[in-house]
Formats: C-alpha cells, structure tokens, sequence
C-alpha cells in the first residue's frame, strides 16, 4: 500500500530533496513551507493525487492545525513525519546575539516542532509510524556563535529519544538525525541573505548535499520495521573537531 510521508521545510534543502527522493520511490507527500511557489512544481510533475501541498508558517499553531485539518481523505493517513524545517540565524556571540532571532529559532526548531508531532502523533501511533526529527552535529559540539541554534537542536536530539521511551511498545519508530555541514540555503538565511559567505563556507570543502541528507532519511525510514535506528551523526569528510578554548591573563 502506498505509503503517506509529511515532510517539513520541503521548499528548500533537505526537504526538498527528500520529498523528491521520497517521491521517485512511489510514497504521496504532504509537502510544507512558507513559499508556495517552490512547491507547486512538485504537484506538476507528480500530480496532485501523489502531492498536497501545505503553505503555512510553523510558527503560526493556528495555521499549522488548519493545514492537518484541512487534509484531504487521501492524505490524512500519516505513516511518516519528518521533521525537518528549521533555521540558524545569526553567528555571534551569545552577548551580541539578536533576541529576536533568538525567539525565532527556538519558536521554529523547538515550538513549532512539537506542536507538529503532538498533533500527528495519535495517527502515527494508529499506524504505527515513524518520526525522523532533524537535529544537528551542533546538538551535541558546541561552537562559537553556536549558543540558542545549538541548544534548540539539542532539544530535538533529547526529545526524539524521549518519544522513544513514550511511545515503547506502540510500534513506532523514532530518529534523530544530526547532520554536520550541507550546501543548501542554510547559511544564507543564517547570515540574512549573504552569499558570498555561504560560498566561502563551503568554498573547496566538498560539503554534504540536501541529497545526501535526503538519502539517509529515506534509508531509516525504509529499514524493516523491527529496526529502530535512535541517532545518526553524520559529517562531510573535510569536517572534524576542534580543540577547547583556553583565555590567557
Ligand atoms: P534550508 O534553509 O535550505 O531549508 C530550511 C527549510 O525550513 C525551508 O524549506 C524553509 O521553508 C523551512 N522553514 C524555515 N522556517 C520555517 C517556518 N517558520 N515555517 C515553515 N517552514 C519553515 O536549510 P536546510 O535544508 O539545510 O535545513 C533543514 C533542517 O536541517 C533545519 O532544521 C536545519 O537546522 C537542519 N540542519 C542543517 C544543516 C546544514 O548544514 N545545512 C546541518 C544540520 C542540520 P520556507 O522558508 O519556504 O518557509
Ligand atoms: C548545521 C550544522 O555546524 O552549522 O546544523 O551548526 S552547523
């Protein structure tokens, strides 16, 4: 039976790609984001029997329980979630940081998220299901500028295993995937729209690809339904670890 995946943050990135990737293999998507227009296209090509597009901002509850209610019969069998739409802004200093953007990081990443799984969650438990969350390698590193980012994703890490335990005995299926660093748009919203520093970024680091991200999402979410993959932290090869910091008199 064709298999029904919502997927988050579909108009960009890692969403985008898994949608798609999702797609060519035979599932219908509820694809989600605030720009529509990025998403019709995959309602052209896949036919809107295969595709129901959902534009909404997260952070609006109000908008984001419309969209579930709104569902179409054929849609609203929720097998998989994935948790996926989310953004860094801002690489300061906790002392210099934007508390705006604070609250827009953690109304995204952490807020809206739950709102999303706890409203899915008695279908997926219906049909036993699965959650695939995406956190980030910063969840568990802490970097310079890191501060709020990396604590949202450390709450997504630490929830996705909580689901676990909550929902042991149901049947479905939780993962945390926590990816390093990927080209996507990802730096270009983190630093309001500046592509010269999302190109020197990844300038000659052969960084991971939203379909890399994509592949990995949809190899968990295909494994044989006795397998619960918990965590998965991945990395581009040219990314490793640094050191502590030491502060001198
Ligand atoms: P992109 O910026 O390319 O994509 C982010 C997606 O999130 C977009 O589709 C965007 O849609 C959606 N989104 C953001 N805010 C909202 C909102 N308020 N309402 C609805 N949708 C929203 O980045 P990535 O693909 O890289 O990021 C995807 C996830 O992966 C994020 O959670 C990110 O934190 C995480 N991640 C990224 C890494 C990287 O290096 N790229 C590494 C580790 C984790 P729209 O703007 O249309 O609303
Ligand atoms: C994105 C990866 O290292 O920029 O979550 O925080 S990183």
């Amino acid at each position: 039976m064709t298999q029904t995946a919502l997927i988050t943050g579909a108009t960009s990135g890692f969403g985008a790609a898994a949608a798609r990737r999702f797609l060519t293999a035979g599932w219908k998507i509820i694809a989600t984001g605030r720009r529509a227009e990025r998403l019709q296209p995959l309602v052209d090509e896949f036919g809107s029997g295969r595709v129901h597009v959902a534009a909404f901002d997260m952070r609006d509850s109000a908008a984001l329980n419309a969209a579930i209610d709104a569902l179409p019969a054929a849609f609203s069998d929720i097998d998989l979630l994935v948790n996926n739409a989310g953004l860094a802004l801002g690489t300061k200093p906790a002392q210099q940081s934007d508390l705006a953007q604070w609250q827009q990081m953690i109304d995204t990443n952490i807020t809206a998220l739950a709102t999303l799984t706890h409203r899915v969650l008695p279908t997926l438990i219906a049909r036993k299901g699965a959650v695939i969350n995406i956190s980030s390698v910063a969840a568990t590193y802490p970097y310079p500028g890191g501060n709020v980012y990396g604590g949202t994703k450390a709450f997504v890490a630490q929830f996705s295993l909580g689901l676990r335990s909550d929902l042991h005995g149901t049947g479905v299926r939780v993962t945390s995937i926590e990816p390093g660093m990927a080209e996507t748009e990802f730096t270009l919203v983190r630093t309001s729209g500046d592509q010269a520093a999302s190109d020197t970024l990844y300038s000659g680091a052969t960084p991971m690809t939203g379909e890399d991200i994509a592949e990995t999402i949809f190899y968990v979410a295909t494994l044989p339904r006795h397998l619960n993959i918990n965590r998965i932290e991945l990395m581009p090869v040219s990314q490793s670890f640094a050191g502590f910091q030491v502060a001198r008199n």
